[in-house]
Order: C-alpha cells, then sequence, then structure tokens
C-alpha cells in the first residue's frame, strides 16, 4: 500500500463528532500498551501521527486518521488497564460499545495482542464481544520481535486456542519494530474496506 496521505482528523468522545463522509473504517481494538498507536504508525509509516505513550491508559477518546483520503484507522482506547477507576471504566464501556456496535462504516476492527504472551480474559471478553455482534475481526499478534522466531508457532497456537478462534478468523504474526506483517494486514484491509466500495449504491462502471 502506498500511503501519499496520512492526517490526524478528531479526538472523538461520541458519536456526534464521527467523521460524516461514510468513508470505511478500520477500528483498533485491544489492551492498553499492546501496541495499537505503534501499530497504525507502521502501517502508514509515521514515526509518530498516531500518539504512543509508555504511560499506558492515556489514550481515552477514540482517535481518527485518514488515510489517502480512502479509509479512516479508529485508535480506540485500551481496556485492561487497573489504573482508572470505576467511573472512567465505565463511561469507556459506553462509547466503546456505541461505536462497535452502532458503527455502520466500521469494516474491520484489529484485535491486538501482545504475542508473548497467552491473551488475557479481557482479551477473550473483547473477542467474544466483538463475532457476538457480527464485526469482522483480524487478529494481530505484535511484538512478534520479542521472541525468536522458532517460539512463533506455539506462541500463534496458544493465541488461537486461548481466544477460541474460529478457524476462519486470521491471526496475523505483526511487529511495529520491523515492519513484519505489514503487507499482509494491509492486504486484510484492502479487501475489507474494498468490499464495502463494491457493493455501494453509487458505484459506476462502464
Ligand atoms: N518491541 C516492540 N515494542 C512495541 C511494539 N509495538 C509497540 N511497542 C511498544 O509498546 C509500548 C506501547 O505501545 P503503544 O503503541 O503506545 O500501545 P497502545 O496499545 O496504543 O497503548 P494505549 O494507547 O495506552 O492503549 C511502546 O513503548 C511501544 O514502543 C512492537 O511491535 N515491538
Ligand atoms: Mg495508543
Amino acid at each position: 500500500m502506498k500511503i501519499t496521505n496520512a492526517e490526524f482528523i478528531i479526538s472523538a468522545v461520541g458519536p456526534a463528532q464521527y467523521p460524516d463522509d461514510g468513508l470505511p473504517e478500520i477500528g483498533l481494538a485491544g489492551r492498553s500498551n499492546v501496541g495499537k498507536s505503534s501499530l497504525i504508525n507502521r502501517l502508514i509509516m509515521r514515526k509518530n501521527l498516531a500518539r504512543t505513550s509508555s504511560q499506558p491508559g492515556k489514550t481515552q477518546q477514540l482517535n481518527y486518521y485518514r488515510i489517502n483520503e480512502d479509509i479512516y484507522f479508529v485508535d480506540v482506547p485500551g481496556y485492561g488497564y487497573a489504573r482508572v477507576s470505576k467511573q472512567q471504566r465505565a463511561a469507556w464501556g459506553r462509547m466503546i460499545e456505541a461505536y462497535f456496535q452502532d458503527r455502520d462504516t466500521l469494516r474491520l476492527v484489529l484485535l491486538v495482542i501482545d504475542l508473548r504472551h497467552p491473551p488475557t480474559a479481557d482479551d477473550c471478553m473483547m473477542y467474544d464481544w466483538l463475532t457476538h455482534y457480527g464485526v469482522p475481526v483480524c487478529v494481530v499478534a505484535t511484538k512478534a520481535d520479542k521472541i525468536s522466531k522458532n517460539h512463533w508457532p506455539k506462541h500463534v497456537k496458544q493465541v488461537r486456542s486461548t481466544l477460541g478462534l474460529r478457524p476462519d478468523i486470521p491471526c496475523v504474526l505483526f511487529s511495529a519494530e520491523t515492519g513484519q506483517g505489514r503487507e499482509e494486514l494491509w492486504d486484510m484491509i484492502v479487501k475489507h474496506a474494498r468490499l464495502h466500495d463494491n457493493e455501494g449504491p453509487d458505484e459506476i462502471e462502464d
């Protein structure tokens, strides 16, 4: 994928602030600090467009990035961070539920998991929830650079079995550090975003 343009659009706290131009969206879900923002930066080859932090739990809004005037990446606040209040957690839950459940332009959710460790109970809950609502999911097992290559298959197997991944749900190995998995992920994204394009009502072919 050739990136000609990538820009930050808005930090949205609710539906009223979501863009209304109908472009397809790819959502990023995953534990706090797992590497969602780093993944976006690597996909679009920008060092720091999506804000990354060493302070987990900092992303509290839905951050919209528009790529090539074609598609949005939506960086969703991470879950499972212990040091947030009950009220914050409840507000987070309402916000992401409203987004994942009701957003018509959402084409695919990249569920980002740390390849090094078995998925947490929160990861499993998120996977179950997304599939329950029929949201197309691609699991991305990131930080692959942190473990040696010969251990990858064992870890991928663990991710698949702990989440109880359906065979038709892909699990892509990724590293924001090395760029591994970038092409595979773009193929997935293009496929899902184009599905919508091809079905769009005003698609005229000659
Ligand atoms: N080695 C390595 N480090 C990574 C990778 N991806 C992310 N990191 C590091 O992990 C930390 C968290 O990354 P972020 O991208 O900010 O994580 P996040 O999921 O966006 O975090 P929140 O916004 O708090 O939910 C940073 O220090 C990154 O540099 C990776 O593929 N390999
Ligand atoms: Mg982030």
